[in-house]
C-alpha cells in the first residue's frame, strides 16, 4: 500500500494563542499529527513562535492591506498548501467572503461579518431570552449624565467597537459613579456596550458545522476567570482555570442562538464558532459574543480527546466519513485545566489521584478514621473537598436558585447519565421517591415481584401505591433474586418484576429479562447500590425499562439524601420528570398526577463535588475491601462474598456470611461483641422484608418460600467501610472477629437443619 502522503497545512495568524492552540491540537492528531505546518503572521511579534510549533512561517499583511491577497497565494503556491486553518477574525472574515483555492472549512460571510460586532449579535439576538437587556451608549452621553444609562445596575460594560475582545472595557458597574470612574480609566474607548450583569456560570461552547448540520459541541466552563493585562509577549487577555463539560442547555441555546443570526443572513452554517455564554439571574445561560473561530482552549479539548480542529480539517477535505460519530463531545468527569494567558494551557485529567495510587497525604478527602467520637459505622458518609463543595454552596446563593431542576441539577443528571452510558438520569430527592415514581410512571399495578431480601424501601415504594409486593428468593450464592423463584410466583395480576442489585452484584438480568417477555411484564431495577457497576461489561442504569439509583448519605455517591431514575426511554424520562415536580408542563399546566421528588440544588452541589473523588473513594473501598479478604482469609465459618474482578465493581459493601456450625459463634453474638468495641456492623437486611409489617401480617407465611432468604438474613454481616475506614481499623475489626471465631460452644444444629428449622420456625409463628 502506498504511504498516505505527507500533508501541507497552512494556519494563519501563527503567532497567535488560538493559532498555536490549533497547531497543538493538530499535532496531536493521529491523522494529521506528520503534516508540514506553515504559518503566516504579519511578525510584528515573535514571541509566539519560541515554541517551534511551524516548519515554516512567513510575514504577510494585515487582512485588509492591499498586498494581503498576493502574500497568502504565494505561500499557498510555493508550499502546496493541501488545507488551511484561519485565524484570526478579520482574516477569517477575508476568506469567507473571497475564499482562496484551498479547502478551509470557514463560517459564511455574513454570518461571519456579524460576529465581528458584539452590537450587531445583540441586534440580531434581540427579542429572544438568548441576549440580556443592553444598549449602546456613546461615551459623550454617557458623560453628560446618569439619563443615558437605560438599564438597571450592576450592568456590564464592553467595548462596542468591533472585533474587539469581550475583555476589552469590561467591567461589572454597580451604580452610576463607578460607571463614570470607569469612563476616566479607559478614554480611548468612544463607546460601550451594556448589558443586564450576568452573574452566573461562564460557558464557552464550541460548535462545529458543515453542510448547514451541527457535527460535534461540547462546553469549556470558566469556574475562576480574571483578568490579566498582559504577557510578556504583548498579548493581553484573560487567565482561566476550568474544565471540560457537556452541557445540554448550553449547547442548545449557542447553537438556537446560531441558526437565528443564519436565518437573518440566509445562509447555511458551517465552520467552527465559539459562542459565549454566561448564566443570568435565574440560570439562563445567555450569549455574550460569538467567535467565528477557535479560542485558545481548543488544545484543551485535544487533550482530553475530542480534536475539533482535525474535525474541522476533515470536513474542509470532505473525509466527513472519518469523523467519529456523535455531537456530544464527552470529556473525563472531573477534569480541570488553567489557561494562562499566553502559556500552552494545561490540562489535568482528575482533580486529585486516588489516596492510595499518590500516597502523598496531600489529599483533601483522604480516610479520616476513625470517626471523632472512636465509633466505626458501615454507612460513614464520604464527604469530599469541602472547599469546592463550598464553593458550589456560594455559587447557589449568589444564583439565587435552589431547588426546581437548576443548574447543579442538570449538571448532576449529565454527568450522572454519561458515567452510567444512559440517555436520561432524572434526579429525585431519594432513592424511595424515586422507586414510587419509577413504578407509576411505568404503569404498574396489581402484583409486582420483588425480592424479600433488600432494603425495605423497595417492598415499601409498592405498598405505599397499594400495589402488592410479592416476595421472591434469591440465589444464595449472589444474594440477588432468582428468576426460577420469580416465575413461580407470576399470577394474572402480576405487571411486573423489580430486580435488586444487592450489594452492587447485578441480578441475573437476562434470566430476568426473558421472563419479562414471555409473561408480558414490565422489568425495573433498584440499583441503590450499583452506581458505577457493570454487568457483562455494561454499565448498570440502562437494563430493563427503568433502574433506580440511590445517593443516601451512607451511598458510595451521596446527595445527603437524593436518588435517580436512569431510563433510556426518552417517554418515561419525561414522565417521571413531570411526576416528579408536581406533573408541572410548564407554568399553569398540570399534565399528570404528580408529587415533589426534586432533588435540591445544594443536594446536586455535593453530589457533583463527591463525582470529583469517587474514583477515590471507589478506591479506597477496594482497599479496604482486600484487606478484610486478606485478614479473614481461612477465619472458620466466615465467607467474605467476592466482587467479580472482570466487572466494574464500587466495593461498597463488604458481605460477609458467618456460618455458626463453623465459627463457632452467631452471626448476633459476632455484631453483639462488634457493637460492644464501637464497630456498628449491621445485620443488613434482617429480619427480610417479609417479616417486617406490614407484610409480616398480609403474608404470614410467606418464608415457607423464602428458604435462602431466612438463611441469608440469619447468616449476613455488613462490615463499615467507606472513606471513614482505613486499613488500620479493619485490622482492628478483624482481630475482634478472630478472637471470637473457632472458640466458642459449638452449636447444637447443623446448619442444613437449622435452616429448616429457621423456616419451619416461621410457619409455626405464622
Ligand atoms: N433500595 C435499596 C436496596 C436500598 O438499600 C435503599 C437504601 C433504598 C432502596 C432507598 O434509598 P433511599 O431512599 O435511602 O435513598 C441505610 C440508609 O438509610 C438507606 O439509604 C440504605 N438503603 C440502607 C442500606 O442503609 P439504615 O436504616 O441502615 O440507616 P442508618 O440510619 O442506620 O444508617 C446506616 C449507618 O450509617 C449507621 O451505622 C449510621 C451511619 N451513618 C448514617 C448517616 C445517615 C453515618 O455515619 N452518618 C450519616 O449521616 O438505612
Amino acid at each position: 500500500m502506498p504511504a498516505a502522503k505527507r500533508l501541507t497545512i497552512l494556519v494563519t495568524g501563527a503567532c497567535g494563542v488560538t493559532s498555536r492552540s490549533v497547531v497543538r491540537s493538530l499535532k496531536q492528531s493521529s491523522v494529521f499529527g506528520d503534516s508540514r505546518f506553515v504559518g503566516t503572521d504579519v511578525l510584528y511579534n515573535l514571541y509566539g513562535l519560541h515554541e517551534g510549533l511551524y516548519d515554516v512561517v512567513y510575514e504577510a499583511p494585515w487582512a485588509n492591506e492591499a498586498g494581503y491577497r498576493d502574500a497568502i497565494e504565494t505561500v499557498l503556491r510555493r508550499e502546496r498548501v493541501d488545507a488551511a486553518v484561519v485565524i484570526p477574525e478579520p482574516e477569517v472574515v477575508h476568506w469567507s467572503r473571497a475564499p482562496f483555492d484551498v479547502p478551509a472549512l470557514l463560517p459564511p460571510p455574513a454570518f461571519a461579518a456579524a460576529a465581528l460586532s458584539k452590537q450587531r449579535v445583540y441586534e440580531l439576538l434581540a427579542g429572544t431570552d438568548l441576549v440580556p437587556p443592553h444598549q449602546v451608549a456613546a461615551r459623550e452621553a454617557l458623560e453628560r449624565g446618569e439619563a443615558a444609562v437605560e438599564l438597571a445596575y450592576p450592568l456590564w460594560t464592553r467595548d462596542a467597537a468591533e472585533g474587539t475582545t469581550s475583555g476589552k472595557g469590561s467591567f461589572k458597574a454597580e451604580s452610576y459613579r463607578q460607571l463614570r470612574a470607569w469612563l476616566e480609566v479607559n478614554p480611548s474607548i468612544p463607546a460601550f456596550m451594556l448589558s443586564g450583569y450576568l452573574p452566573g456560570r461562564n460557558f464557552g461552547c464550541f460548535l462545529l458545522y458543515d453542510d448547514d448540520r451541527l457535527l460535534k459541541a461540547g462546553v469549556t466552563e470558566r469556574l475562576g476567570y480574571f483578568m490579566s493585562g498582559s504577557s510578556v509577549s504583548g498579548v493581553t487577555g484573560n487567565a482561566a482555570i476550568g474544565r471540560l463539560v457537556y452541557d445540554e442547555t448550553v449547547v442548545r441555546r449557542a447553537d438556537v442562538a446560531v441558526r437565528t443570526i443564519c436565518a437573518v443572513t440566509g445562509e447555511p452554517m458551517r465552520g467552527v464558532v465559539v459562542v459565549d455564554l454566561r448564566e443570568s439571574q435565574s440560570g439562563q445561560a445567555c450569549v455574550t459574543e460569538v467567535n467565528v473561530k477557535h479560542a485558545a482552549t481548543t488544545s484543551l479539548l485535544a487533550s482530553a480527546g475530542v480534536n475539533i480542529s482535525e474535525f474541522q480539517l476533515l470536513c474542509a477535505l470532505g473525509r466527513h466519513d472519518e469523523i467519529a460519530p456523535g455531537v456530544q463531545m464527552r470529556f473525563p468527569p472531573g477534569n480541570r485545566f488553567l489557561r494562562d494567558i499566553d502559556g500552552p494551557p494545561i490540562y489535568v485529567k482528575r482533580t486529585r489521584q486516588p489516596a492510595s495510587a499518590n500516597g502523598d497525604g496531600r489529599s483533601r478527602t483522604r480516610a479520616k478514621s476513625p470517626a471523632p467520637d472512636g465509633v466505626v459505622h458501615v454507612g460513614g458518609p464520604n464527604v469530599g473537598d469541602r472547599e469546592r463543595f463550598l464553593a458550589r454552596v456560594n455559587d447557589l446563593l449568589d444564583r439565587r436558585w435552589l431547588t426546581n431542576h437548576g443548574p447543579f441539577v442538570r449538571e448532576f443528571e449529565r454527568e450522572v447519565a454519561a458515567l452510567c452510558g444512559v440517555r436520561n438520569c432524572v434526579a429525585m430527592c431519594n432513592g424511595t421517591v424515586a422507586l414510587e415514581i419509577a413504578i407509576r410512571a411505568l404503569g404498574l399495578t396489581g402484583e409486582v415481584i420483588v425480592p424479600s431480601f433488600t432494603f425495605v424501601a423497595t417492598a415499601h415504594a409498592l405498598q405505599w401505591q397499594e400495589i402488592t409486593p410479592v416476595f421472591a428468593d434469591v440465589d444464595p450464592r449472589t444474594h440477588t433474586i432468582d428468576p426460577a423463584s420469580v416465575e413461580r410466583l407470576i399470577t394474572p395480576r402480576t405487571s411486573g418484576i423489580i430486580g435488586v442489585h444487592l450489594w452492587g452484584r447485578a441480578c441475573d438480568v437476562e434470566g430476568l429479562q426473558r421472563l419479562a417477555e414471555r409473561h408480558d411484564l414490565k422489568l425495573m431495577f433498584d440499583a441503590a447500590h450499583a452506581f458505577r457497576c457493570s454487568h457483562r461489561r455494561r454499565m448498570v442504569g440502562g437494563f430493563g425499562q427503568a433502574e433506580v439509583l440511590s445517593f443516601h448519605a451512607t451511598k458510595v455517591l451521596n446527595t445527603f439524601e437524593g436518588g435517580a431514575i436512569l431510563t433510556n426511554d426518552d417517554t418515561l424520562a419525561e414522565k417521571a420528570r413531570l411526576m416528579s415536580n408536581f406533573g408541572f408542563a410548564g407554568v399553569d399546566n398540570v399534565t399528570y398526577l404528580g408529587t415533589n421528588g426534586k432533588m435540591s440544588e445544594i443536594a446536586a452541589a455535593m453530589g457533583l463535588t463527591l463525582l470529583e473523588s469517587l474514583d477515590e473513594h471507589i478506591a479506597i473501598n477496594r482497599r479496604n475491601y482486600e484487606a478484610y479478604r486478606r485478614a479473614l482469609r481461612g477465619a472458620p465459618g466466615l465467607h467474605v462474598v467476592e466482587y467479580d474482578d472482570r466487572e466494574l465493581n464500587n466495593y461498597h459493601y463488604v458481605i460477609v456470611e458467618v456460618d455458626e456450625t463453623g465459627a463457632g459463634v452467631s452471626r448476633d453474638q459476632l455484631v453483639a461483641m462488634l457493637w460492644d468495641n464501637g464497630v456498628r456492623a449491621r445485620r443488613y437486611f434482617y429480619p427480610g422484608c417479609h417479616r417486617m409489617e406490614p407484610y409480616r401480617s398480609y403474608f404470614p407465611n410467606a418464608g415457607l418460600v423464602l428458604p435462602h432468604t431466612e438463611m441469608l438474613t440469619e447468616r449476613v454481616l455488613a462490615l463499615p467501610t467507606g472513606s471513614t475506614v482505613d486499613e488500620a481499623v479493619v485490622a482492628r475489626i478483624c482481630r475482634l472477629i478472630r478472637s471470637k471465631v473457632g472458640r466458642g460452644r459449638p452449636p447444637q444444629v447443623g446448619v442444613a437443619e437449622r435452616r429448616l428449622g429457621v423456616a419451619g420456625a416461621a410457619a409455626t409463628r405464622a
